[in-house]
């Protein structure tokens, strides 16, 4: 947790803050190591301070060795103004991305003589470069999900429901080691995988449907996210052609993103062959996200990204064509970027036709 604080403290200089006060739970466990539900950080450059109430206080000192533990009770504005004092803050940062309005109207209340930054994904870039120990996590939370995959999708027969597939999908995810699901299980069948994020329903899957499978594990709270499409019996030739097109989209974008490119032009590699297909239509979300503690996180991969690839982010690279009543493709792996290149972290079958 030191690097992670000191890439803080550097960014705090670089806006010239006192101090930030962190609220986003995520970035709450990622700078301090504390799991709990509950609590806030306070960091200067000579002091982290992690305030949380009763029912945390031990864990907090446990899990969080670099920061001082300060038992609060009551709203913000009781105990933040002792902190702020006693740190000499004049600027302090705070997550305008996390807060509510009415916590923010709290923290204005309690920090009158105080200058407070709205700051947007300042913890979030730091999080974008993992560490070779979070890279572990991700690649373990990869292989309990391509085993739940590739073990539910040799067993599934016609008759079975998309509720059914999500479930076992979910109870091989459980029983492979996941300490929780990333997110719902997402299946789509026939037309139903034209919904990008389907919801599972009753719907009985029949021979011949095609089968939008979205699932990820969680391992030491990184989650992993792995997409697959696949045919039961023999599918049809406009089938065959969409699924071509798509895996050749994803596998062209694997091969060609590397260190330094935008984010922008990674999603434009498999847009191309997507709309020079004739489905640029088809294709209406962005190629991938950042993979970490968060579901969806920086850095963002799409035709509005402003960021830049580089080495240790790991990432989703994901194209799909979805054609309202007909049905939907899409291939997603889970990937890193290391010496420059993309390597998957990925490894469940594809499906080839
Ligand atoms: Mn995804």
């Amino acid at each position: 947790m030191k690097n992670r604080l000191q890439n803080l403290r550097d960014k705090l200089i670089k806006k010239d803050l006192d101090a930030v006060f962190i609220t986003q739970a995520h970035n709450r466990r990622y700078l301090s190591g504390f799991h709990g539900t509950a609590g806030y950080l306070i960091i200067s450059q000579q002091k982290a301070i992690l305030a949380t109430d009763f029912r945390y206080t031990e864990q907090a000192k446990d899990e969080a060795p670099d920061f001082e533990i300060h038992r609060i009770t009551g709203n913000i504005q009781t105990w933040l103004p002792a902190f702020a004092n006693e740190l000499g803050i004049k600027r302090m940062g705070f997550e305008g991305g996390d807060v509510n309005y009415e916590f923010f109207r709290q923290l204005r209340r309690a920090l009158t003589s105080i200058k407070l930054v709205s700051l947007s994904s300042f913890v979030e870039e730091i999080r974008t470069i993992k560490e070779p120990e979070e890279i572990d996590f991700i690649v373990k939370a990869s292989e309990i999900t391509d085993t739940a995959f590739e073990y539910v999708e040799s067993r599934l027969n016609p008759g079975i429901t998309e509720k059914q597939v999500a479930w076992e999908l979910e109870k091989a995810m459980r029983e492979n080691g996941s300490e929780a699901i990333a997110f719902d299980v997402i299946v789509g069948s026939g037309s139903n995988a034209a919904l990008p994020h389907a919801k599972p329903t009753d719907r009985i899957i029949n021979e011949g449907d095609a089968i939008v499978v979205d699932m990820g594990a969680k391992y030491r709270g990184y989650g992993s996210d792995l997409t697959r499409t696949i045919c039961l019996g023999n599918p049809t030739e406009k089938y065959k052609g969409i699924y071509n097109i798509v895996l050749k989209a994803q596998q062209t974008a694997i091969a060609k993103i590397s260190q330094g490119m935008t984010a922008k032009a990674a999603d434009a590699i498999a847009r191309k062959i997507i709309e020079k297909a004739g489905y640029g239509e088809a294709f209406g979300h962005s190629l991938g996200h950042g993979v970490g503690f968060a579901e969806h996180e920086l850095p963002f991969l799409s035709p509005n990204s402003k960021e830049k690839l580089s080495d240790s982010m790991v990432f989703t690279v994901e194209p799909g064509i979805y054609l309202e009543g007909w049905g939907g493709v899409r291939i997603e792996d889970t990937v890193v970027i290391e010496n420059g290149k993309v390597k998957p972290i990925t490894k469940a079958r594809k499906m080839t036709c």
